[in-house]
């Protein structure tokens, strides 16, 4: 059975004020440029670009209250819950090109606010090499991209987490954490007290990424909504070499691929992030150009029809 492909629908997010460093803001652009639209479309899925949006530029300001860009990264999500939710409500999968990571605020409560409104339930997948766990006292940086799973789960200043009117958007049972090998100090209390599902790089290495999905994606029903948050440092380095934050020791290509393709198997992917992009890091765009065949293996591209067997004919005579 070839499960039904939705209709899609792209949402440039150019911004980098989330981020410790500049040049996720032309992720959106080397997405495109790496062909994004002509490989969706090359398999029959309906896509459609609605383009970018139009949020704050980068002040480049140091942090003020443990936050740096904390008005800056509240209107940009603004943006995008509202453009999330229209794409929802119009039953089409929105995916979002990043643009920084604090963008999952935006995204991922439009997209817990629509589970609510419709009595569905979520699960968010967040593939990355940190939890994005910190707050204003935990931070060493004050980056608002490494806060989006705080702030969702209500921990944050209320510019963040009332985005959409509904905090918490998430609780920590909805999500699992896959590939994450940096974690700061005060992250690494904050994981376990929220009790946090994490599959850390040393979890993969001893069971393998098949295991490692099958446990992620347990107790999936045709009432889950799947949100996968891709941030692409969760890819090992040597081979995603485009993103500000890159942690040694992230899955091969191979393991991505087989994390993509058992999350297209569920049939149940209804909205995607692809963030941290950085293109000004990258080579040659292969960052770019990775992140669209991981695409593609999450709207169902595999190597051959992987239908059930067809049943043998009782041999004859
Ligand atoms: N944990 C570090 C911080 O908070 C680095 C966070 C980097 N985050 C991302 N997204 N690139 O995962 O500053
Ligand atoms: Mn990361
Ligand atoms: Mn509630
Ligand atoms: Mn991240």
């Amino acid at each position: 059975q070839i499960p039904a492909r939705p209709a899609v629908s792209l949402i440039g997010v150019p911004t980098d004020v989330g981020a410790g460093r500049i040049g996720a803001r032309m992720g959106p652009s080397a997405l495109r440029v790496a062909g994004i639209v002509q490989a969706m479309a090359d398999f029959g899925i309906d896509v459609r670009d609605c383009g970018d949006l139009h949020g704050p530029d980068n002040p480049e300001q140091p942090a003020v209250g443990g936050f740096r860009h904390l008005t800056e990264v509240a209107r940009w999500n603004q943006l995008l819950h509202e453009a999330t939710l229209a794409e929802l409500r119009a039953g089409r999968l929105p995916l979002m090109l990043g643009g920084d990571h604090s963008l999952a605020m935006g995204s991922i409560s439009a997209v817990a606010r629509h589970c609510r409104d419709t009595g569905r339930r979520l699960r968010v997948l967040w593939l990355d090499a940190h939890a994005d766990l910190n707050t204003a006292t935990l931070t060493p940086s004050g980056n608002l991209h490494g806060m989006p799973v705080a702030c969702l789960c209500g921990h944050g200043p209320a510019e963040l987490t009332g985005i959409g009117g509904h905090s918490p958007a998430l609780s920590p049972q909805d999500i699992r954490q896959i590939g994450i090998r940096s974690v700061d100090p005060g992250e690494k209390r904050f994981v376990h007290e929220l009790g946090i599902e994490v599959f850390d790089m040393r979890f993969i290495d001893e069971n393998g990424m098949r295991h490692t999905m099958a446990q992620a994606l347990l107790g999936l029903d045709e009432r889950t909504h799947l949100h996968v948050s891709l941030d692409v440092d969760f890819l090992d380095p040597d081979i995603a070499p485009g993103v500000g934050t890159t942690v040694r020791g992230g899955p091969t290509y191979r393991e991505a691929q087989l994390c993509m393709e058992m999350i297209a198997d569920t049939g149940r992917l209804g909205s995607l992030d692809v963030v941290e992009l950085n293109p000004a890091l990258d080579v040659r765009n292969q960052t770019a150009e990775l992140a669209v065949d991981l695409i593609q293996s999450l709207f169902g591209k595999s190597t051959l029809m992987r239908t059930p067997e067809p049943p043998r004919r009782e041999p004859t005579g």
